[in-house]
């Protein structure tokens, strides 16, 4: 799966303008009528919803659009270029590498079809007839057509969602994703049955929820153990996390200081709003323990459930706790995009 790419933008060059004259019987000095080239094709990064990763243009290093034409006699204008559409999934954001490597923001393509221009065709050169002048009515030059600008292009996928599920290997992401969405994840008892983030649709009264299971974290995550922390990155843009304990494991306790410990090492993740769940608690082993755990993570100052992903206890109600807590932070989202726009209100002069 690739989630980020370097890749060059070129637009296309515009077409010459053309040096002609009108020749006609019965016309004399009929003047020039050289027409314009046409501009350039411009590329475009397009979000598109059937994408996941961007895997497909891999092999490809440089996009350029299709050059224009160039004009012709009776003053016609050259036919413009194409314009280049590089789709990418919905999610993606762009970014323009600058002459010292600073990497400058352009665009989150947050919804299908969203778009940004990333690099404008030339414009095309202007044919004689725009030069005549008074002085000048039969000029014999044109100019030429315009480069397409070129931009190195920064492009990488966050993936947008409201409920993201992470937790060590093992401990039922993809049993809970299957359990509460229509994903269809591969469940296997080993280790590492996900090796990318999954996602999947909750359906809800008033609109749908997206969720996510990304790869297992172990502890050196971020220092690339196991299948390391990179999948983090599409947890950056979730609403809510749920940290899904394995409760079968006899470190149970210790794993959500290890997860914990993974997630907040990665930028921004530490603040996010987040929900403990322990897992398999339909086996008797857990069961057995269950007193110690929950004595324990009564003091944690988050939202815990026990439940089991396989059975479905208790998951309706861990899924409704996650919709509410959804819905607030897009609420606190709206209400601080509120906050940033100014309004100026002239006051009426007396
Ligand atoms: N008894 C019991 N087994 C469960 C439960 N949830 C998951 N399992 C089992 O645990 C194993 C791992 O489940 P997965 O859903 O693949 O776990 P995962 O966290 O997605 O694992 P990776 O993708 O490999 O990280 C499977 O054998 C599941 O059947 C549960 O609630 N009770
Ligand atoms: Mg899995």
């Amino acid at each position: 799966m690739v989630y980020k790419r370097e890749i060059i933008v070129r637009g296309g060059y515009g077409g010459d303008g053309c040096v002609s004259f009108r020749r006609e019987k019965y016309v004399p000095f009929g003047g020039p009528d050289g027409g314009d080239g046409g501009d350039g094709g411009s590329v475009v990064v397009v979000a598109s919803s059937n994408m996941v990763d961007l895997g497909l243009m891999r092999r490809k290093a440089e996009f350029i659009a299709k050059n224009g034409r160039r004009g012709g006699g009776w003053r016609k204008r050259g036919k413009k270029g194409e314009d280049l559409a590089i789709s990418v999934p919905v999610g993606t954001m762009v970014f323009t590498k600058a002459d010292s490597g600073e990497e400058i923001f352009l665009a989150d393509l947050r919804t299908p079809g969203q778009k940004v221009l990333v690099a404008k065709g030339g414009r095309g050169g202007l044919g004689n007839a725009r030069f005549a002048t008074a002085v000048n009515q039969a000029p014999e030059i044109a100019s030429k057509g315009e480069s397409g600008g070129k931009r190195y292009i920064i492009l990488e996928v966050k993936l947008i969602t409201d409920i993201c599920i992470v937790g060590q290997p093992n401990s039922g992401k993809s049993t809970l994703l299957s359990a509460i969405s229509r994903a269809k994840p591969e469940i296997a008892g080993y280790p590492f049955t996900t090796r990318q983030p999954i996602l999947g649709v909750i359906p809800g009264d008033r609109r749908d929820f997206i969720v996510a299971e990304i790869p297992g974290l172990v502890e050196g995550a971020h220092l690339g153990k196991g299948l390391g922390n990179e999948f983090l990155r599409h947890v950056e843009r979730t609403r809510l996390l749920i940290y899904l304990l394995d409760g079968s494991s006899p470190t149970v306790i210790e794993d959500l200081s290890t997860l914990d410990k993974e997630i907040a090492l990665y930028k921004g993740l530490a603040q996010k709003p987040k929900i403990v769940a322990v897992n398999k608690i339909d086996l008797p082993e857990v069961q057995a323990c269950l007193p110690a755990v929950k004595q324990c993570f009564a003091r944690l100052g988050v939202p815990v459930f026990y439940i089991s992903a396989l059975s479905g206890q208790a998951v309706l109600e861990l899924t409704g706790k996650a919709m509410e807590m959804v819905d607030q932070a897009s609420r606190d989202e709206e209400i601080a995009s509120q906050a940033q726009i100014t309004v100026f209100r002239p006051k009426p002069r007396k």
